[in-house]
C-alpha cells in the first residue's frame, strides 16, 4: 500500500498577516515538515487564481466577502483577493518544505473555484490528480493543510469517493470557521468514512 501526504495550500496569504488569513494558519508548517519523510510520495496543493477571479467579492458589484451567492454550478462564498498567480501571498509559506514530488494548482480559471485537489467547484471537472496517484500505485493518502472546512474537506471527501483509505491529520490543518463549517466539516467527514 502507497502512502501519500496531500499539502493543501499552506501558502502566505493563508497565514496570518495574509488576505485570507486563518487563525494558527502558520502552525501546522513545522508539523507538516516533520511529517514527509514518513511518505511515499508528497504532494503539494497551492491556490492559484486569476486577478479578477470569480470567487474575489471584489469581482462582483455591490457584494462584500463571505456573502455566497449562485454560480451556474452552485454556491460559492465570496473571498477577499487572495492567492493571485506570482504574488507573495500565493507564495507557499517561507518555512515550508517544498521538496515534494508534485505541486498542483488548482483554481486558475477565472469562472469556476477549486477547492478541492480532484475536482473544480462543480464537483464533475477533474484536476488530474486521481489519475496521477494512481498511475503511481498510491491507495493511502493522509490529508493536511489549509482550510480544514474548506479545500481539505473538498478534497478528502473527494478523494474518498474515489475510493481512497483517506485520513485527515487535525494537529497539521486549521479551519476558517464560517457559520459552524468547521464542525460541519468535521462531521461531513466522519460520515464519509475518513478517519480523523
Ligand atoms: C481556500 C477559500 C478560498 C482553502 C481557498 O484553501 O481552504 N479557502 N480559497
Ligand atoms: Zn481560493
Amino acid at each position: 500500500m502507497t502512502n501519500a501526504l496531500i499539502v493543501i495550500d499552506v501558502q502566505n496569504d493563508f497565514c496570518p498577516g495574509g488576505a485570507l488569513a486563518v487563525p494558527e494558519g502558520d502552525a501546522v508548517v513545522p508539523v507538516i515538515n516533520a511529517m514527509m519523510d514518513r511518505f511515499d510520495a508528497v504532494i503539494l496543493t497551492q491556490d492559484w487564481h486569476v486577478a479578477g477571479h470569480s470567487s474575489f467579492a471584489s469581482s462582483h458589484a455591490g457584494r462584500a466577502p463571505y456573502e455566497v451567492i449562485d454560480m451556474p454550478y452552485g454556491a460559492q462564498v465570496l473571498w477577499p483577493d487572495h492567492c493571485v498567480q506570482g504574488s507573495t501571498g500565493a507564495a507557499f509559506h517561507s518555512d515550508l518544505r517544498v521538496d515534494g514530488d508534485l505541486i498542483l494548482r488548482k483554481g486558475f480559471r477565472r469562472e469556476i473555484d477549486s477547492y478541492s485537489a480532484f475536482f473544480e467547484n462543480d464537483r464533475s471537472t477533474p484536476t488530474g490528480l486521481d489519475g496521477y496517484l494512481r498511475t503511481r500505485g498510491i491507495t493511502r493518502l493522509t490529508l493536511v493543510g489549509l482550510a480544514t472546512d474548506f479545500c481539505v474537506q473538498y478534497s478528502a471527501l473527494d478523494a474518498a469517493r474515489l475510493g481512497f483509505d483517506v485520513t485527515v491529520d487535525l494537529a497539521a490543518c486549521r479551519g476558517i470557521d464560517l457559520d459552524g463549517s468547521l464542525d460541519a466539516a468535521l462531521s461531513a467527514m466522519k460520515a464519509a468514512g475518513i478517519t480523523l
